[in-house]
Formats: structure tokens, C-alpha cells, sequence
């Protein structure tokens, strides 16, 4: 069985974890220390510390999500070095606590971009949405930093000297410091028994004219191949990768279970709308684009036993929390995922 998890954002969340642990099904944690900034090394005391809050819930610490990499990494400067040297020495401390799965991305400034953050659906509860229009009509340089859905806080002359430096920056050549980043920290990993798994661009496409290379079969084929190993693995984000109709989710787990390359599973669904357009909806496959019985499908029988939780849910009941990771619609899609998986695991017993 795989094992079903949930994204907690530390103390501050008003998402509690006893409310978590009554969830049904659920056995784990996914959360991160959010007090280091990025770039300096996580002490290990504070992993501990962070390890020992999540057991004393009855819960694992299942996946670190994320460390994330610094923007010098991603660009390749001459500071890359000492960035990256502290990135291994976080991986080795996360191993040392005990920790065994940590999720990462190499989107460049920005994370995951919405256009809307309280979409109302037909049904009264809200979700986040993307408008590629909307991202076409926005002056980055000149205009407020209103767009929502930026887990950033630059100012607006960092922001633009970062997005400058992007300019200069081809996709080849962001491949390039990708490969430099895994061959330097995936034999630590191995070494420290922490398995990285790289979370694809959401959305999977240029923005800004910022490049973005994490966004289809191809890509991630690439990545597995940059060092040959299954500490070098892949979150397999449904709903990133869904939002590019050509992905074949099911055939993409598929494939990557055969070489054991997935370590991590976000379960998101989401309705296409037209060209790179999606809204995000509830996780049943009747609401959007991802079917999610064959996603689970394609898990259970490439054998995948790791940790997955529900992606961003809708906000409903009227709860509000931080947007996409609110309690109630989280936790009827964890429910509604171990449903297919129990479901499939008995029918391909008969
Ligand atoms: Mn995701």
C-alpha cells in the first residue's frame, strides 16, 4: 500500500495535526522547516525537533517538501559552489535525523503560478485557476507584485535583476547547472539514504521568458538519466504535469516505476480549459482532465509503495487557510485515493 500523506505547514498552519491523524488512512507527514532561509544549511537540531512534533501526532515524518535550491544554483554563477555545498551538507543532516525522502524543484524565481486563488465553482467552493491571458497581459517590471500564488516575497528591483540575469539564461543551459547540482548531491544522497525527488514545473511552460525545463516524459527521462540511481527520483505531480494535454500520465508512472524513479506522488486533478488554461477541481476524475483511477492504476500495478498525498483541494465548508491547502477538500481526496487503491489492489487479487 502506498502511504497516504498530507503537506503541513509547521506550527503556524491553522491546519492542526490532531486534525490530520483523523483523517482515515492517514500514516504521514509532509512538511518543511520554514524558518532557514534558503540557501543556508537546515541544523539538524531543528530537523530533530520538527521529527519528534510530527511522531508525538502518531504521525510519519514521511517527505521534506521541499529544500529549496537557490536561485544562484539554477543560474550557475560563481557563487553556485557554496550553495550547492550547503545543500549537501542539508541532505546529509536530514539523513543523519532520520529522514528519508525530500522533494525539490528547479523552477527558476518563480514556484507555482496561479491567476486566481478564489475561483467560484458551480457548486459555491472555490479553486486556484491559470490563465495564460492573464500572465500575457501582466507587466512584470512595472507593475505592483499582485500576482497571487507566489510563495516569493522579492522586492520589485530583486525581482527584476533576477529576472535580467534569466535572460541570459537558454534551457540547455539550465540543464547544464541542473546536471552540475545532481552530480555533486545525488552521491551524497545515496550516501545519507535521502531520496530527492524533483517536483515538475507548475505550469509546465515558459513564463516571463524565464525558461522552465521540467515538463513532460522527455524531461523527466533526462533528469532519471543525469546520475543513474533511484535516490535521484521524481515527484510525480499529477496536476503540474496534467496541465500539458500531450503528457500521458498513466503511461509516464509506467514507465518510470519500471527504472523505480518515482519517490513522491502529489494527486491533483485539474480541468483543462483551452491552451495552457486549467482550473483546479475536486480530486474524483468526473471533475477534470486526470484520470485518476488510472493514475492509481498505474501505480498500484508498477508496484509503487512510497508516499503520495492529495494535492491543492478546493476550499469549501467555509473554511479559509492558506489557498490550495485547506483541511476539508485535502482530506475527502485522501480518502477518496485509498478508496481506488483499495479497490484496485483487491480486483487485480481476483
Ligand atoms: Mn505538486
Amino acid at each position: 500500500m502506498m502511504e497516504m500523506s498530507f503537506r503541513w505547514y509547521g506550527e503556524l498552519d491553522k491546519v492542526k495535526l490532531e486534525n490530520i491523524k483523523q483523517i482515515p488512512c492517514m500514516e504521514g507527514i509532509v512538511t518543511a522547516l520554514y524558518d532557514v532561509p534558503v540557501g543556508e544549511v537546515w541544523p539538524v537540531e531543528k530537523i530533530q525537533k520538527l521529527k519528534e512534533t510530527v511522531e508525538a501526532s502518531g504521525l510519519r515524518l514521511s517527505v521534506i517538501e521541499s529544500v529549496p535550491v537557490h536561485e544562484e544554483i539554477k543560474l550557475g554563477t560563481e557563487n553556485a559552489q557554496k550553495y550547492i555545498d550547503n545543500y549537501k551538507q542539508t541532505i546529509r543532516n536530514l539523513g543523519q535525523a532520520g529522514i528519508d525522502t525530500v522533494c525539490y524543484n528547479f523552477m527558476p524565481v518563480f514556484d507555482w503560478t496561479r491567476t486566481e486563488m478564489e475561483f467560484v465553482l458551480p457548486d459555491g467552493s472555490t479553486g486556484l485557476r491559470y490563465e495564460q491571458e492573464t500572465i500575457d497581459k501582466f507587466d512584470i517590471e512595472n507593475n505592483d507584485l499582485s500576482l497571487p500564488g507566489w510563495d516569493v516575497s522579492y522586492t520589485r528591483d530583486e525581482l527584476n535583476d533576477l529576472i535580467g540575469k534569466y535572460q541570459k539564461i537558454s534551457h540547455e543551459m539550465l540543464w547544464e547547472n541542473l546536471q552540475k547540482f545532481l552530480e555533486e548531491v545525488i552521491p551524497v544522497a545515496i550516501e545519507a539514504e535521502v531520496k530527492l525527488a524533483i517536483h515538475p514545473d507548475d505550469p509546465p511552460w515558459d513564463m516571463f521568458g524565464i525558461p522552465r525545463i521540467i515538463t513532460n516524459e522527455q524531461a523527466l527521462e533526462r533528469v532519471t538519466k543525469i546520475v543513474d540511481s533511484p535516490y535521484n527520483g521524481i515527484t510525480f505531480c499529477t496536476g503540474s504535469l496534467g496541465a500539458n494535454s500531450e503528457n500521458d500520465l498513466p503511461a509516464m508512472i509506467r514507465s518510470l516505476l519500471k527504472k523505480n524513479r518515482i519517490n513522491f506522488v502529489h494527486a491533483r486533478n485539474i480541468a483543462l480549459l483551452g491552451e495552457k488554461a486549467f482550473q483546479e477541481v475536486a480530486h474524483p476524475s468526473k471533475y477534470g482532465n486526470v484520470d485518476m483511477y488510472e493514475i492509481i492504476k498505474a501505480l498500484v500495478e508498477g508496484g509503487y509503495e512510497g508516499p503520495i498525498r492529495p494535492d491543492h483541494g478546493r476550499m469549501i465548508w467555509g473554511e479559509a487557510g492558506n489557498y490550495g491547502y485547506g483541511l476539508y477538500d485535502r482530506a475527502l481526496g485522501a480518502v477518496y485515493l485509498k478508496g481506488l487503491e483499495e479497490a484496485i489492489i483487491k480486483d487485480d487479487k481476483k
